[in-house]
């Protein structure tokens, strides 16, 4: 006992302590380590910690080694080769080297649609003109005018900006190899097909590994055998089946299960690739493999199939965005980004993403939680991998040399088996995994979406949850902040909310159908479903109809009418025209005019203020 306390002082015993606690580090990294070293975009970060690690193993290794062993750790593979290790050859890539797998047969030019041109015809006969409708209702696009272009069809000369015609691709570090994943659903054979003869033609056979052709349970009979037996000639196309319709998600999880390509690219079972499209991505993917990167979606014609090729220069880009009811939209890009741009080559970053057609590495794929396996059938799941890409660390990106065209369709042609909420609740999903307290902002605005979160029958979120943690994701705040600073952010308490009921007349303030501003109001029955009913009376004191745009009411000589909301956030101001005063909480009164809102008469107007009318009292419900 005294040999014990004189060897083992107060401060020795603190000083073996503290080693024994850097040990423990030590050996928890070393296990927990190994996993980031494999994933090559999270090397770099693991480097730089790498290095001051190695500093203070370097210092307590004789510790260690002199400690005895708490358990056998797991046999240590040998460490993998750096980037810049691997064998690859200087300089860029020939034109030779990126030759596509398959050359286009010769082009007839007066084909129907040859080139990309529109297809025309004059005279129809009566079977025609059938044949024709019945492609519209199946298909919601001209399938008549489809089935007669070419599958083969080329597009013309490439037309992009010069910076994309001559761009070069590195040889070092490789162009990442790529699996085409395509999903479909009943879909018109002349599309299908020439979306995969469009990537077989303009894909570098190097860098293209597959097609993938993922059928989400098509009734249709000639997607069978038929379409199995006739990829087969076709090499690197291959056909699997989804027995039960589970929608786009789970069949896109289904290709990518079975892709062998280091890059994952889905595309639309309706498009067609421009010039040189497959590089530009693959390339920015090599380069930052937490990009998840879009192509310029080109428009073909719906009607005539033309294809709207890219122009030398001065073309206006879009990118993605989101409204507060989660719907995506597009938009110019602003200012701040076209200035960080020095050319074409360079990416867009975007908010977010259409999610029809994109690439993203496998690995990272992998790693940021592929897609939200219970969401169901569409919707919502791009708006969802946008945030968690974002939040999480990688960037949402459109690559302007990279053109792809795609059947934009007015309608849907197919069917929700169950419904469309199915939206709502993919969309409360998302709100309840990423969006923190502004889930509030879309709540107030889609009731179904509210009830479901209210009853929690969106089903189970635990491990999405659990992803967000694991990943150490940023918050909803951080998004907007950096991601998407141009977003208007509406009040995540408004002093009032909902629908606007007359006294006198026992119905509702309504902006009517259509109306994006410039249109006078309505009034009509209450319905209590929000959307043309919803108003916010905000810190500002504005009345604001924004479930998508930003609209305001706005006072004017006697009339009230929707516009653009003149105030965009701080510093800016409100002017009197839009502000309104809720006086005794019953009448609404315009600042700017000092009249008050009746439903008196045609449509809402402005009047001399009278507490004793009751078409001039309001409340909201
Ligand atoms: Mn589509």
């Amino acid at each position: 006992m005294r040999l014990f306390r004189r060897r083992y002082s107060a401060l020795k015993v603190a000083l073996a302590g503290a080693v024994f606690v850097l040990f423990l580090f030590i050996l928890q990294k070393d296990v927990g380590g190994k996993e980031p070293g494999e994933e090559p975009w999270l090397r770099n970060i693991v480097q730089g910690k790498g290095q001051v690690l190695d500093l203070m193993l370097g210092a307590v290794r004789d510790l260690r080694d002199s400690m005895p062993r708490l358990q056998i750790g797991a046999p240590e593979p040998p460490p993998e080769p750096l980037p810049s290790g691997r064998s690859c050859l200087p300089g860029v890539y020939t034109a030779a080297e990126l030759r596509p797998l398959m050359e286009r047969p010769p082009q007839d030019p007066a084909s129907p649609g040859a080139d990309g041109k529109a297809f025309k015809k004059d005279r129809w006969t009566p079977e025609e003109t059938k044949e024709k409708e019945r492609g519209y209702e199946k298909h919601c696009f001209n399938a008549f005018a489809s089935d007669r272009i070419s599958l083969q069809r080329a597009l013309g000369p490439d037309s992009r900006p010069p910076e994309c015609i001559d761009q070069k691709f590195k040889r070092c570090p490789p162009l990442p190899t790529t699996s085409v994943v395509i999903v479909f659903h009943n879909e018109a054979w002349s599309t299908l097909l020439r979306t995969v003869y469009s990537v077989l033609h303009s894909s570098p056979a190097r860098l293209l590994r597959e097609v993938i052709l993922v059928d989400d349970a098509s009734t249709d009979e000639y997607l069978k055998e038929e379409l199995d037996r006739y990829v087969e000639q076709l090499q690197i196309v291959r056909v699997v089946r989804q027995r039960e319709r589970k929608g786009l998600i789970t069949a896109r999880l289904l290709g990518a299960s079975v892709a062998s390509g280091e890059v994952l690219t889905f595309l639309d079972a309706h498009c067609e690739c421009f010039h040189g499209w497959l590089e530009p991505l693959l390339s920015r993917i090599a380069e930052e493999p937490t990009a998840v990167v879009s192509p310029d979606i080109a428009t073909i014609d719906l009607n005539t199939f033309e294809f709207s090729k890219p122009v030398q220069n001065g073309k206006q880009h879009s990118r993605g965005n989101f409204d507060w009811s989660l719907t995506f939209g597009w938009e110019v890009v602003p200012a701040r980004e076209r200035q960080r741009r020095k050319d074409e080559t360079f990416p867009i970053k975007s908010p977010t993403f259409a999610g029809g057609l994109f690439a993203i590495s496998r690995s990272y794929f992998e790693h940021i939680g592929s897609y939200d396996d219970q969401m169901e059938i569409w919707g919502g799941e791009n708006v969802e991998m946008s945030f968690r890409v974002w939040q999480c660390g990688g960037q949402v990106e459109i690559i302007p040399c990279s053109v792809v065209g795609h059947v934009f369709r007015s309608k849907s042609p197919h069917t929700f088996p169950k419904g469309t909420q199915v939206i709502s609740r993919n969309q409360v999903r998302l709100a309840e995994v990423w969006m923190d307290d502004y889930k509030e902002i879309f709540y107030r605005r889609n009731q179904q979406a509210s009830q479901m979160a209210r009853e929690k029958t969106f089903g189970d979120i635990t491990e999405r949850r659990r992803l967000r943690e694991r990943l150490h994701c940023r918050n909803f705040t951080w998004y907007l902040q950096n991601v998407y600073p141009e977003m208007f952010v509406p009040d995540l308490t408004p002093a009032f909310y909902g629908a606007i009921k007359n006294e006198g007349t026992k119905s509702c303030l309504d902006v009517g159908e259509n109306n994006h501003g410039g249109k006078p109001l309505i009034m009509y029955p209450c319905h209590g479903l929000g959307g043309n009913q919803y108003f916010e009376y905000t810190s500002q004191r504005e009345l604001r109809h924004n479930i998508g745009k930003e609209l305001c009411l706005r006072g004017a000589a006697g009339t009230a009418e929707l516009g653009e909301c003149q105030f965009r956030g701080k510093p800016g101001r409100v002017p009197a025209s839009e502000e309104w005063d809720l006086a005794q909480n019953r009448l609404i009164k315009n600042l700017a005019s000092g009249m008050c809102l009746t439903a008196r008469g045609k449509h809402p107007a402005l009047v001399p203020c009278d507490l004793t009318d009751p078409h001039q009292l309001w409340s909201f419900t």
